[in-house]
């Protein structure tokens, strides 16, 4: 299957919840306070955001009004073009080419896709031909150290790890000097996702970010930080901690394909701007897409 219907499987359940509303809204084609109303309803419905969903629809009134739009077609590309001045309109990569190796510390609380992301990652980063190493660094529960086992297998990456209860903080040192002396591209880090004390949990990752940057000066090249699209509002919450404890330089938004409200997405990128760098649209291996605006934005729209 190719990117883009990939990326239309994914947002299925977005796409007939979002789309089979919009264009009934559109097909009514009168712009007055109804219209307005219900586009309203069906964005906040979509998990834009209650702020950015009425920014958006003032925005796009004074660009009708303004422009004296009539045209249903015509008003939709504007709405579309709302949407990419949120998220823009650049496909964002990876931050991992100008050291070798790059360090990608992968952050989120527990269950919302981190490991699974990481072997997808590393086997999309293996297919480039890149040499990639895995660091276990969510030593809390043994079954997380035999699940990136398991991924590590299935890449072709090789794995660092220490026994659980270890320090994690540890285990990413180690790795990161592994990577060093075998000469690879990228390390990429687990790490454990306790939310359950804020203050722990910023302090843990304050130490993993200090000792990965002693074992690697310019280190971490990214902290990339995990979120479920399917938890919501709540996927913002944990948003403006993780972004307090380490500064995020990108989101990975999963479970795209389990939500029927896709524009978590423009929350998030208005919320933290920091661009969403890949999404997750299943949980096999060559599930994990780079975010493509342009490409998100055509599909909420597209009719099937
Ligand atoms: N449907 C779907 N499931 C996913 C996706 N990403 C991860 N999962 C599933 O979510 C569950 C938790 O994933 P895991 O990687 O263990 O989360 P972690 O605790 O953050 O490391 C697993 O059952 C994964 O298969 C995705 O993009 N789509
Ligand atoms: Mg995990």
């Amino acid at each position: 299957m190719g990117f883009i219907s990939r990326i239309r499987d994914g947002l299925k359940k977005t796409r007939s919840g979002i789309m089979g509303r919009m264009e009934n809204l559109f097909a009514r084609s009168a712009f007055d306070e109804d219209f307005y109303g219900e586009l309203e309803e069906i964005l906040i419905g979509a998990d834009v955001g209650v702020e950015t969903t009425l920014e958006l629809v003032q925005k796009l009134r004074e660009r009708i009004k303004t422009d004296k739009l009539k045209e249903p077609d015509r008003v939709m590309e504007v709405l579309k073009g709302l949407l990419l001045e949120i998220l823009g309109t650049d496909k964002t990569g990876l931050n991992i080419d100008t050291d070798k190796p790059s360090v990608v510390l992968v952050l989120g609380v527990n269950g919302v896709g981190k490991t699974t992301t990481i072997g997808k990652l590393a086997a999309r980063l293996r297919n480039e031909g890149k040499k990639v190493v895995l660091a276990a660094g969510d030593t809390f529960r043994a079954a997380a150290i035999e699940q990136l086992e398991v991924w590590s297998e299935r890449s072709g990456a090789e794995i660092i790890k220490h026994q659980q209860g270890g320090d994690p903080a540890a285990v990413l040192f180690d790795a990161v000097n592994a990577a060093r002396s075998r000469a690879a591209d990228v390390v990429i880090c687990d790490t454990a996702g306790r939310l359950h004390n804020k203050a722990n949990l910023m302090e843990e990752l304050k130490k993993v970010r200090r000792v990965v940057e002693k074992a690697m000066p310019g280190a971490p090249h990214e902290i990339l930080l995990v979120l479920d699209a399917s938890t919501g509002q709540n996927a913002l919450v944990q948003a403006r901690v993780f972004n307090e404890s380490a500064p995020l330089t990108g989101v990975v938004l999963t479970k795209l394909d389990g939500t029927a409200k896709g524009g978590i997405v423009v929350a998030v990128a208005r919320e933290l701007s920091v661009p969403v760098k890949f999404v997750g649209v299943g949980e096999s291996i060559d599930d994990l897409q780079p975010f493509d605006p342009v490409e998100y934005v055509d599909g909420l729209f597209a009719a099937d």
